[in-house]
């Protein structure tokens, strides 16, 4: 058992010092795999902090907007580098405050430093278009602005990925930031700030704050000098923050929730569709808006995969995920073990056929922590809650396709949008399902995790409001367009008028 850790004070960060909230309160960061494991004290926010960070912010603005791109970049190249000598220790830090095992903080890590070093690399590469203009001696042209403060809100099960997503465009683009992490996970957003503070990022230009939703969240989306906000999390809040940001038309990018599937073909490769479905479906414990909670399987396979797929969830190992040999960690936090609990009674009061897991572990050495077994339900309808509704957990619906149409209409039948996956040796079916399945993302005989950061990240329907993380999309969300046009021909020029059309021409 982990032995007990001294806990720590931790605070704010703004305005470039290390400061304590203004409510002088603190909330706890325990360890969901042995919940006596206090890990920190953090912040407690208010909305007084809010003011005074995004204050800062507003500041820092003035003259960071100023730094060429290239030289912001210089910061975070060696951001990235922090990241890369420190990753071990930052994973290990992850896995005790969000229970994840340390092969995939270990991954979360890596896919903050992939975002840190693809971005400062846009440091050089903010392009622009040029073009002749309709008159003579007219030169056009644009230019990308940043947007102003940002406020970033960012969920608890990629602590240290997802806000590198939003603070590093941001910042390569001249942005600043005021940084809201969840309150499951403020040390990896520490961690995070003060590798950007050591990596030589100017006083105000990234501000911290823990603590709610209600104290630090809507005060953040609702001031009146916050240009833009980033969400990631739930659709129901999700839509909160949208109509937040409505009335001072903030920029507002929203990534929320998911009901991923994978379809397996009656040609597909049965142990690789398993394979795919168990890390698509267990992998992080279930908590990745990315995750296979569906799996939709041809009639012909059924049996032979859900056996393979049972035999195999049955198998994994739960527990702490500090021990190389666990393969599922715990779950986040009470409440989410809570949430899943219930959706396995709403699934059996639902008729679905219950044939792995089902219960908490709770007992011996997961006494002290948020664990449940990996789960499986089969002969599922699709219409059932259990089908439709993101549970967020160790929770797979098996359901029965009758062939090739009848599962892209099973995967389509959801309100959300983020990833699928068809498992098919079959070329046509595969490009067929590429065109047909409504989802921003989609694998070809890969699970729905795993998205890359050079590439877009983002789902369509009540995912997501139309905006892309990471790659070159990210650039779109945290700049604006201005057009230039210059004008050297030293009289006036009336477009559409002078310019006239052919036909004017010829008269
Ligand atoms: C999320 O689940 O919120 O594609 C993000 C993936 C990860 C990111 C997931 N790279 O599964």
């Amino acid at each position: 058992m982990a032995t007990a850790v001294v806990p720590k004070v931790f605070k704010n960060f703004i305005n470039g010092e290390w400061v304590e909230s203004r409510s002088g309160r603190a909330f706890e960061n325990r360890n969901p795999a042995n919940h006596n494991e206090l890990i920190g004290l953090f912040p407690a926010g208010t909305p007084e902090d809010v003011d005074l960070a995004v204050e800062a912010a507003r500041e820092a603005l003035k003259s960071w907007r100023q730094v060429p791109a290239p030289k912001r970049a210089e910061i975070l190249f060696r951001a990235a580098e922090l990241l890369v000598r420190r990753k071990e220790e930052l994973a290990r830090d992850m896995t005790r405050e969000m229970g994840k095992i340390l092969a995939e903080t270990r991954g979360d890590v890596q896919e903050a430093i992939d975002m840190t070093y693809y971005m400062a690399g846009e440091g050089r590469r903010q392009f622009g278009q040029t073009t002749p203009s309709e008159l003579p001696n007219k030169f056009c042209m644009t230019v990308r602005e940043p947007v102003g403060v940002c406020g970033l809100i960012t969920p608890w099960n990629f602590p240290m990925a997802i806000p590198s997503w939003k603070i590093m465009p941001a910042l390569i683009l001249g942005n600043t930031v005021v940084f809201k992490p969840a309150t499951d996970t403020p040390l990896s957003a520490y961690h995070l700030v003060q590798i950007l503070q050591e990596a030589g990022v100017p006083r105000g230009v990234v501000n911290l704050v823990t603590g709610s939703g209600s104290q630090v969240g809507t005060p953040l989306m609702t001031h009146k000098d916050v240009q833009l906000i980033s969400f990631t999390g739930s659709t129901e809040v999700g839509r909160k923050v949208s109509e937040a940001c409505a009335p001072e038309f903030k920029h507002c990018h929203l990534e929320m929730g998911g009901k991923n599937i994978i379809l397996v073909m009656e040609d597909a490769n049965l142990d690789l569709a398993v394979d795919g479905a168990i890390w698509g479906g267990f992998g992080t414990t279930g908590q990745r808006c990315t995750a296979a909670s569906r799996v939709g399987v041809h009639k012909k396979v059924y049996k032979e995969f859900l056996e393979k797929f049972v035999e195999r969830a049955k198998k994994l190992k739960v527990g702490d995920g500090l021990d190389p040999t666990t393969e599922m960690g715990p779950c986040v936090n009470e409440s989410q073990l809570r949430t899943v609990m219930e959706y396995v009674e709403i699934g059996k009061n639902e008729g679905a056929r219950l044939v792995a897991g089902g219960h908490r572990l709770e007992h011996g050495a997961y006494a002290k922590g948020w664990f449940h077994e990996p789960t499986i339900f089969a002969d599922c309808d699709p219409k059932m809650r259990i089908c439709q509704e993101e549970i967020f957990g160790p929770v797979v619906s098996v359901i029965p396709v009758d062939n090739f149409d009848h599962a892209i209409e099973v995967a389509n039948g959801v309100p959300y949008g983020l990833s699928s996956s068809i498992y098919t040796r079959d070329l046509q079916k595969a490009f067929r399902a590429m065109r047909a399945l409504e989802t921003g993302i989609v694998y070809v005989n890969a699970p729905t995790i795993g998205a890359e950061t050079h590439l877009p990240f983002g789902g369509i329907k009540h995912t997501g409001n139309g905006h892309r993380e990471a790659s070159v999309a990210a650039l779109d969300f945290y700049s604006e367009w201005k057009t230039i046009y210059v004008d050297y021909s030293d009289r006036l020029q009336r477009a559409q008028i002078d310019t006239g059309s052919f036909g004017a021409l010829k008269e």
